[in-house]
């Protein structure tokens, strides 16, 4: 690696998704010798649960009768500036666009205004709902296409989600619209398919079980999948793990118990051992009607467990149908249904796919491989050697 960078990466401290991959790549900056500060207005789950030297910067503003609301967002913009002025930061990674872009913007102008130390450079990753749901209303795309355009660099998580960026936030007056896929990565040595009993659960005497991981977000329709699951059954006996909280979680409950399937689920709420979850599994399920990348299905494919999703976004650059998992449009409860049956019920079909999941996520998604690109786009956005 060239010299040791100085970097700060901004993010919003969820369970999954853009929260675990900023904290993952913070974590892997940090090992392979740079100095990683992360700044969010709490300390993100994943990089809690870790003892890597990345220093945790937790942002919170102060309540104020004229503020409506508290501006966490500004005070993630004066931390950095803290830290720059203290120590010099050389990059500034924002993940999400709003509002961590739109934080690490005005921090950048705030040091170009310092002249004793070079600013930061701004490197922004979109991780999918910060374009397709959020970011595209009314209230929010001046700003989210202002900030895509004012970043000197921009990733997204998948070619499906650069190809969506550009429909929607480049125009020809913002000029050229360069962007950089870096799919995210998983910890193949965490994410085993030796985790928790090592042990199938294709073949346990009470029935296979098909686990699910989210937040529950409307994007993922969990309602719909405990429909297509109860289809999937056709009186024989398995077993849908939810795991996760959100607002669908109630919907869920009131599903199941309408189709009488409530012995067949199962709602663990937040877990953080996920692989002791992923690994025994047959089968892991998602059914989400938009999904840039589908970060969970990565890291079941890691436990050796074939994913059964629906065929949206970019999940088809992280599951190969037929050969990782099976695929289905998100419109077709009925084929889905197919596609759970065919693993749940075939433990073979189902450990042999499982097998070529693990190599996947082994050949095409390892911290090595993606830390090494983010660090070239540093370097490149530096106009340092790489
Ligand atoms: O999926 C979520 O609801 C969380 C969301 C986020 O931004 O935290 O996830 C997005 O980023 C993940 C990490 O890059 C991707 O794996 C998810 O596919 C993406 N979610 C959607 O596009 C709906």
């Amino acid at each position: 690696m060239a010299a040791p960078l100085r970097i700060g990466i901004l993010c919003h401290p969820t369970y999954g998704g853009s929260g675990v991959v900023a904290s993952e790549l913070a974590l892997s900056l940090a090992d392979a010798g740079h100095d990683v500060h992360l700044f969010s207005h709490e300390v993100p789950p994943r990089l809690a649960r870790s003892p890597g030297l990345v220093q945790m910067h937790r942002a919170q503003g102060v309540p104020y009768p004229l503020f409506h609301s508290t501006p966490h967002d500004l005070a993630i913009t004066s931390s950095i500036l803290n830290v720059h002025r203290a120590t010099g930061l050389d990059i500034l990674h924002a993940h999400y666009a709003l509002p961590h872009a739109v934080s690490a913007f005005l921090a950048r102008a705030a040091a170009q205004a310092d002249k004793d130390r070079p600013a930061p450079k701004l490197v922004t990753t979109l991780h999918g709902t910060d374009i397709t749901l959020i970011g595209n209303d009314p209230s929010y795309a001046p700003l989210t296409q202002f900030v895509i355009s004012a970043s000197d660099a921009v990733t997204t998580v998948s070619e499906w989600l650069a190809r969506e960026t550009r429909q929607r936030f480049c125009f020809a007056t913002s000029g050229p619209c360069p962007i950089d896929v870096v799919h995210n990565f998983v910890d193949t040595e965490w994410f085993s398919p030796n985790a928790g009993t090592g042990r199938s659960a294709c073949r346990r005497t009470d029935g296979p079980t098909a686990v699910h991981v989210s937040n529950f977000r409307p994007v993922k329709r969990v309602p719909w999948l405990v429909k297509a699951f109860a289809r999937s059954l056709r009186g024989r006996n398995a077993t849908l793990v939810l795991v996760g909280d959100g607002p669908d979680q109630q919907e869920c409950r009131r599903v199941a118990h309408e189709l009488g399937i409530e012995k067949h689920v199962l709602f663990l709420g937040e877990r953080d051992v996920l692989p002791e979850l992923l690994a025994p599994a047959c089968v892991f399920a998602l059914s989400s009607s938009s999904e840039s990348f589908g970060l969970s299905a990565l890291e079941a494919m890691s436990c050796g467990t074939p994913v059964v999703a629906t065929d949206v976004g970019g999940v088809s650059e992280v599951v190969e149908h037929g050969r990782t998992g099976l695929l289905a449009p998100a419109e077709d409860m009925d084929g889905y249904a197919d596609n759970l049956s065919a693993l749940l019920f075939d433990p073979e079909r189902a450990k042999l796919m499982g097998a070529a999941a693990r190599q996947a996520a082994l050949d095409r998604f390892t911290r090595e491989r993606v830390v090494r690109l983010y660090e070239a786009i540093y370097a490149r956005v530096l106009g340092r050697p790489n």
